[in-house]
């Protein structure tokens, strides 16, 4: 059992410099999660036991982010009825247009809610987690609108 509404996984440690912008936009929105290294390739028990015991473990929502062939977020998606948000991790050879493509062609029926390549899509991942938990949370409802507001207001009216 988790105490946490964010799962935060990664199919490597070499994505966590990526993940991590995820994990601290929850930080900074107050939002619980606990962020795992659960490998498709590497780790399939454990992904599976992971993705199979994800609901009942406690988590509202799942973000997954994995680089190059990039399964670890439609194989979790297929194996729980939790919201999946995919981030494709900048790979070094195709500089994640491998990851983009992986995640983001589901076949209809199991759907991975598919970010941007990289931190833009960590960041953003966190954001719709956010959004979606807003929905039966009024206090991090509050807390949404005030981050969106202080960043419209970091906006200069002119570029210095
Ligand atoms: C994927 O392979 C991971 O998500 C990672 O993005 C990529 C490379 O992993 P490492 O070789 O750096 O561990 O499974």
């Amino acid at each position: 059992m988790s105490t946490a509404d964010v799962a935060v996984i990664m199919g490597s440690q070499s994505d966590w410099e990526t993940m991590r912008h995820a994990a601290e936009t929850l930080d900074a929105l107050g939002i619980t999660h606990d962020c795992r290294i659960v490998s498709a390739h590497r780790t399939p028990d454990r992904m599976y036991a992971f993705a199979r015991s994800a609901k009942a473990d406690g988590f509202k929502v799942i973000i997954a982010g994995a680089g190059g062939a990039a399964h670890l977020p439609g194989m979790v998606a297929a194996l729980t009825p939790l919201p999946v948000f995919g981030v494709p991790v900048q790979s070094k050879a195709l500089s994640g247009l491998d990851s983009l493509y992986s995640i983001v062609q589901m076949p209809a029926g199991i759907p991975v809610g598919t970010l941007a390549i990289g931190v833009a899509g960590a960041t953003n991942a966190a954001l719709l987690a956010a959004a979606v938990l807003a929905l039966s949370d009024p206090a991090l409802a509050d807390r949404l609108d005030a981050w969106r507001a202080a960043r419209t207001e970091a906006v200069a009216e002119r570029p210095v």
